[in-house]
C-alpha cells in the first residue's frame, strides 16, 4: 500500500483527527497514548530548555516544537540501540524517543562532568554509545558520506543493522548530500535516508533552496524509492518510515523518506525572532492550526480514548519536575577540569599541544611562563 513518489505526502489521518484510511492493527489507544506521552513530553522538553538557554545556563538550543511526529514516528520505526544513527542538531526529540535518559542529554546540554563526552562538543550536539548514535557536526550534511560509509560496512559484515541518517530540506543542497546519498545508493548500502522538511533553512524556504518540485524526487537521480508523507500526521510517519526501513533492512539497497512538517519556533537562538524578519505570523500561524499533537489528540477523541485535560496538566507538570531534577543533577556534578580537553586522542601529545597545555596551565595556575 505505500508507494514512492506519490504527488502528495501519504496521510492516514485527516487534520481534524478523521481516520483517511483504515488504521493499521498496531495503532491500540494504549500505542497511541505512549506516542501521545513522547510528543507532548519532547514538546515540554523545549519550552523548559529555552528558559535555561534565558537563563544563561546553556548556549545553544535548537527547538524541535511542531515536528515531534518526525522524529517521534522515525524513532519508533526503527531498532533503537541496534540500527545505526547520523542524526542532526535538531533530533533530541528523536533521541528521547529512543530512549536517551534526560540526564544524558541535559549533561551534555550544560557541558558538565556527567556528559559523556564531557563538555568537548558544542551544546546540543549529543551522542550515545549505548544507541549507536554518532556525534552530531553542527556543519549541514557532514553526517551524510559517514552514514554512507556505516552502511556499507554493514552490508559487507552481513548484519541485519542498518543505517539512519536524519537532515533537513536545506542539507540536500549540500554537495556532501549527494555525494553520500550516491555512495549508499550505488552499492546498494542499508541506508534510510530521512528529510526532516521542515520547510525552512534558516532565512531560505523551500523554492529559495531548490527548483525540484520536492525533496523526495531527489531519490530519482539516485535510483533509489523516494517517499513522501506528512510529517505531522505520526501514524503516516510510522507507517512510512517501518515500511522503507524494514525495506532496506531487506537488502534492497538505500531509501529516501521525505516528511513534510514545519519549525513553529526560531531555527536557533541565534535567530530569536523569525516573523520580524523573514516569514509571517500569518504563515507560523497556519502552521500551528496543523500541530501534530493537537492531530494525534483529535484521533483519541475521534476512537474514543480523550486525553483529559487533567492527564495533559499532569504529564505537563511532570515533564517539567523531571526536566528541573536533571538539571539540578547535572549541574551537581560541576564542570569538567580543564585538563581533559588534551586527552582522549593522542596517547603522546604532539609539541603544539603539549606547548598549548603548558599556556593554559600557567594561566590556570598563574605563573609566568
Ligand atoms: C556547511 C554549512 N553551511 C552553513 C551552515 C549554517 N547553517 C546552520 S543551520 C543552517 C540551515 C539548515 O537548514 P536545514 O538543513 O533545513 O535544517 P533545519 O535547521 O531547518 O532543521 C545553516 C545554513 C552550516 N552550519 N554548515
Ligand atoms: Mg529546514
Amino acid at each position: 500500500m505505500i508507494q514512492p513518489f506519490t504527488p502528495d505526502p501519504i496521510r492516514f489521518v485527516a487534520e481534524d483527527g478523521q481516520p483517511l484510511l483504515p488504521l493499521p492493527e498496531r495503532y491500540k489507544p494504549e500505542l497511541l497514548r505512549e506516542l501521545h506521552t513522547l510528543m507532548l513530553r519532547a514538546r515540554e522538553f523545549d519550552r523548559k530548555l529555552v528558559t535555561l538557554l534565558r537563563q544563561g545556563r546553556t548556549t545553544f538550543y535548537a527547538q524541535s516544537s511542531g515536528m515531534e511526529a518526525t522524529q517521534v514516528g522515525l524513532a519508533r520505526s526503527i531498532r533503537a540501540g541496534h540500527d545505526w544513527l547520523w542524526p542532526y542538531y535538531r533530533d533530541h526529540t528523536l533521541a528521547l524517543a529512543l530512549g536517551m535518559p534526560m540526564l544524558e542529554l541535559v549533561s551534555q546540554m550544560l557541558g558538565s562532568n556527567s556528559d559523556t563526552c564531557r563538555g568537548r562538543q558544542m551544546p546540543h550536539h549529543f551522542a550515545s554509545r549505548k544507541l549507536n548514535l554518532a556525534s552530531i557536526s553542527s556543519s549541514i550534511a557532514s553526517q551524510v558520506p559517514p552514514a554512507a560509509g556505516t552502511a556499507m560496512a554493514q552490508k559487507y559484515l552481513g548484519t541485519d543493522e542498518i543505517t539512519v541518517c536524519t537532515f533537513g530540506d536545506g542539507a540536500t543542497s549540500e554537495g556532501d548530500w549527494h555525494a553520500g546519498v550516491n555512495m549508499a545508493s550505488v552499492n546498494r548500502a542499508p541506508c534510510l535516508f530521512v528529510c526532516e522538511n521542515n520547510q525552512w533553512a534558516i532565512s531560505t524556504n523551500l523554492s529559495g533552496q531548490t527548483a525540484s518540485e520536492n525533496i523526495h524526487i531527489k531519490a530519482r537521480a539516485y535510483g533509489i524509492p523516494g517517499f513522501y508523507v506528512d510529517g505531522n500526521d505520526i501514524v503516516a510517519v510510522m507507517e512510512v518510515c517501518t515500511h522503507a526501513a524494514e525495506w532496506v533492512r531487506a537488502g534492497n539497497g538505500s531509501a529516501l523518506v521525505e516528511c513534510l512538517t514545519y519549525r513553529v519556533g526560531s531555527h536557533s537562538n541565534a535567530d530569536a525572532d523569525a516573523e520580524k524578519f523573514y516569514r509571517t505570523r500569518e504563515e507560523v500561524g497556519e502552521w500551528l492550526g496543523r500541530d501534530p499533537i493537537a492531530r494525534l489528540e483529535k484521533l483519541l477523541e475521534h476512537l474514543g480514548h480523550p486525553v483529559l485535560a487533567a492527564e495533559r496538566a499532569d504529564l505537563i507538570a511532570r515533564t517539567h519536575k523531571e526536566v528541573d531534577e536533571v538539571v539540578m543533577q547535572a549541574e551537581a556534578t560541576g564542570q569538567p577540569d580543564w585538563r581533559i580537553m588534551f586527552e582522549d586522542v593522542y596517547s603522546d601529545l604532539p609539541d603544539h599541544l603539549r606547548e598549548q597545555e603548558s599556556f593554559l596551565r600557567a594561566e590556570q595556575t598563574g605563573v609566568q611562563l
